[in-house]
């Protein structure tokens, strides 16, 4: 009879195109050889880092020999290799030993990191550990796509690079290819340029915005750059890797730090600090010559650097406002013939593509480049949705697909109150899962324009390597199988079943991944309200996958693989403690015990994430109390064109006062053309109030407390006010009247006292 091990589909991510299971099983000895024919470094390199892997994965350790008969593990080129398929691989596991062989050396890598993942099969604590045994079997595996990404914001938040290295070691175990790096934003420019050495003395720091200070929280100017050694020891860590590096310069908008750091690169001249502001900012390149000789020497040093044949050149969010007010700009724009701005982008964004291709290199630019008319040099990244993909795709330019949300991994994954910042679109594990990155829409012809897809991740609600860390793993997982493996073999329960061994993988190597896909939610039958009224509750437990099993306490003690396993919603009396985690069935923990209290207290309390957005808004972030150099600030869920929040429902029945845990933020953010859709509501006092209204936002004001000084009260402080006596559910609106040229004012929870 096959064992388990026998029958169970290999624990690969990305799945494999193709699988045969064979005969018997094949067991690794400790100290077993990994032989590659002398003289291929990059079999040698390739063959140390599936060791490196399995040692400290699974703690055994392998040996890398130059090749000999009777070798357990074989890593060898070979120009007849089963796959033709560039970066393609064959694995062949018998009883007596695993052998990959590639035509091609990112192959051979992709086999290599393959059997790094057969030898790490499991995921249960013990289990995980020491001589492994894996089912004969043939993989046959090549890639779906080319261009495998992912794109890093280093520009809004500096990354060090040790994190860097750390995102491409992962990239390469799951046979992503591509990393995009955002050098260079308003907020930053992050690569050492010779001939313009201002770019990094002023433009790579910035002041932070200055609402909180405290302990923890920076204060100076902060930021940071890579040299040009750092980059090229950058770019040879990747390429041993097979990840090519395509920067990314952005222009003609996302400028501020150029013109901070040499003005006369701009329309106007004048010189702005670095901006502390996320969002749309004014600032774009000048079209003259002195911007073309900056342009075409900034890239000079870029090819030098990066070998990529595509260079990125931004084009995204450029306001045309300063072209459109500047004489200089207009006259230059009627000499060339050119009917308006979007067509002037057009010409700016082809002639440094012109210039790119006169250096053999390839121009990327983001999709509102289609706007003025599509250059013709240019390969498309589209961001807005697939439509600039596929127009591109129609008129045989090559695209990659990015599109907001679901490949922004600047989206949140789950609606929580333990989420950290981002943006307030939910892109969960099985939203990135389903993700297919070739249009539907286009036919075969079109569709061989399709290079690929990316994730991309926005660094302006994420300070920390930790907070990188969470937004990018697990969900890299579900990105890198949509991108590698055949769609018709795609299966997001199988994937569930193969993700616990990769979880375990991130454990052994430090990898801090989100568990928002299986952490524990509580959800109270007929709501809190009911709950409060009878005293008791029936309590639902769930997660987001539906995957794993749930097992819960009641004594306040954390849940282990022996506690009692949630079968069917628990009947409970106020007060109660409920800890529940999920296990796989091997007993390993995917997601840490998360804790609800059943009290009267809880019940009554509502966390930021838990209020409402107010009629006709929108709750479009969830920001930390910036700039805090800590892993895990405190968040908030703001609209940022309406201080106004709802509290639904509230049951007021014996409720005599309520507390506002409020917040001050900076208010940070360029609007652009939207800064008119801001709701001013009016102030009473100086500092303005918090305005409590009974019934929705048209009801009666049931309290009104003025908010502190800001110069006095510290970022974070309770407001509390007694509340008319009533009964019954009612919607409390909850709004800010400070001015919205100040602060940020948010709200952190909102609390009902009653009547002991
Ligand atoms: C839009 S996507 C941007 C970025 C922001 C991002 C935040 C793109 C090409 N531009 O500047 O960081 O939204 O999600």
């Amino acid at each position: 009879m096959a064992s388990a091990a026998e029958t169970a589909p290999p624990p690969l991510i990305p799945l494999a195109a193709q699988v045969n299971s064979g005969q018997g099983t094949f067991t690794l000895p400790a100290g077993a050889v990994i032989a590659v024919p002398a003289g291929d470094a990059q079999a040698r390199f390739a063959a140390a880092q599936l060791a490196d892997q399995v040692r400290r994965v699974r703690g055994l350790d392998l040996m890398v020999r130059k090749a000999r008969q009777g070798a357990a593990i074989t890593l060898a080129l070979q120009a007849d290799a089963p796959v033709a398929q560039a970066e393609g691989y064959t694995l062949e596991v018998t009883p007596s030993g695993a052998h990959v062989t590639a035509r091609d050396e990112a192959g051979l890598y992709y086999g290599a990191m393959s059997l790094a993942q057969l030898l790490t099969p499991e995921g249960a604590p013990g289990a995980d550990q020491g001589p492994v045994t894996i089912p004969a079997q043939e993989i046959r595996d090549w890639p779906r796509f080319s261009w495998r990404g992912m794109m890093l914001d280093v520009a809004r938040h500096f990354q060090p690079l040790d994190s860097v290295k750390a995102l491409i070691d992962q990239m390469a175990a799951h046979k992503l290819n591509r990393l995009h790096l955002h050098l260079t934003d308003d907020q930053g420019w992050r690569l050492e340029i010779k001939h313009y050495p201002e770019l990094t003395k002023i433009g790579a720091w910035r002041t932070p915005p200055s609402v909180v200070s405290g302990p923890g929280v920076v204060s100076g100017p902060y930021g940071g750059f890579y040299t040009q050694d750092q980059i090229r020891d950058l770019v040879a860590y990747a390429a041993a890797r097979h990840v090519t590096i395509v920067p990314e310069i952005d222009m003609p908008g996302h400028g501020q730090a150029v013109m901070a750091s040499y003005p006369k690169i701009g329309v106007t001249g004048a010189r702005p600090a670095v901006a502390v502001d996320w969002g749309v900012n004014p600032y774009l390149f000048n079209v003259d010559e002195a911007s073309f000789t900056f342009i075409q020497t900034v890239l000079d040093e870029v090819m030098a650097l990066f070998p990529s044949t595509y260079i990125h050149v931004g084009g995204d969010e450029a306001l045309k406002d300063e072209w459109k007010g500047s004489p200089k700009v207009q006259a230059r724009m009627r000499a060339l013939g050119l009917k308006d701005e979007n067509a002037l982008q057009t010409w700016f964004i082809e002639r440094v593509g012109q210039y790119l291709a006169a250096h053999g290199r390839r121009m990327i630019g983001w999709d509102e480049i289609l706007e003025g008319g599509i250059p013709p040099t240019a390969t498309i990244m589209s961001w807005r949705g697939t439509k600039g993909a596929v127009d591109a795709a129609r008129m045989n330019h090559d695209v990659i697909l990015s599109p907001a949300p679901t490949l922004y991994l600047d989206s949140l994954q789950s609606r929580r109150n333990d989420e950290p910042s981002g943006r307030l679109a939910i892109v969960t594990l099985a939203d990135i899962y389903a993700y297919d990155a070739l249009p539907a829409e286009l036919d075969a012809e079109q569709a061989r324009h399709v290079l690929g897809g990316q994730g991309n991740l926005w660094t302006e609600y994420m300070m920390t390597p930790w907070h990188v860390t969470h937004a990018i793993y697990p969900r890299i997982d579900a990105l890198a199988e949509g991108l590698w493996s055949p769609k018709d073999r795609r299966d997001w329960r199988d994937f569930l079943g193969r993700l616990p061994a990769q979880l375990a993988r991130y454990r052994h190597l430090g990898v801090d991944a989100a568990d928002s896909a299986f952490a524990v939610d509580f959800t109270v039958e007929g709501g809190p309200n009911a709950a409060l009224a009878a005293g008791a509750a029936t309590v639902a437990l769930s997660n987001q996958a539906s995957f794993g099993t749930i097992r819960y306490t009641t004594d306040g003690s954390a849940p282990t693989p022996a506690s009692a396993r949630y079968e069917a919603p628990l009947h409970l009396t106020l007060p109660a403690i409920l800890n529940a985690a999920v296990f796989s069935d091997a007993g390993q923990m995917l997601a840490a015990p998360r804790r609800y209290d059943l009290t009267a207290d809880a019940l009554r309390t509502r966390q930021s994430g838990e209020l409402s957005a107010c009629p006709e808004g929108e709750m479009g972030l969830r920001i930390p109390l910036t700039p805090d150099a800590t892993t895990r600030a405190p968040v908030f869920n703001v609209n940022l064109f309406d201080a106004c929040w709802v509290y639904p429902k509230a049951r007021l029945n014996g409720v005599t006062a309520l507390t506002v845990q409020a917040a001050r933020l900076p208010r940070n953010y360029g609007l652009a053309h939207d800064a008119v859709k801001v709701r001013s509501h009016p102030a009473a006092t100086p500092n303005g109030e918090l305005v409590v209204r009974m019934d929705g936002c048209d009801g009666p004001v049931a309290a009104t407390v003025p908010l502190p000084s800001p110069a006095k009260a510290p970022a974070q402080f309770p407001l509390t006010t007694p509340l008319p006596v009533t009964t019954g559910e009612h919607d409390l609106c909850l709004t800010y009247t400070a001015s919205i040229h100040g602060p940020l004012y948010a709200i952190g929870s909102v609390s009902l006292q009653a009547e002991p």
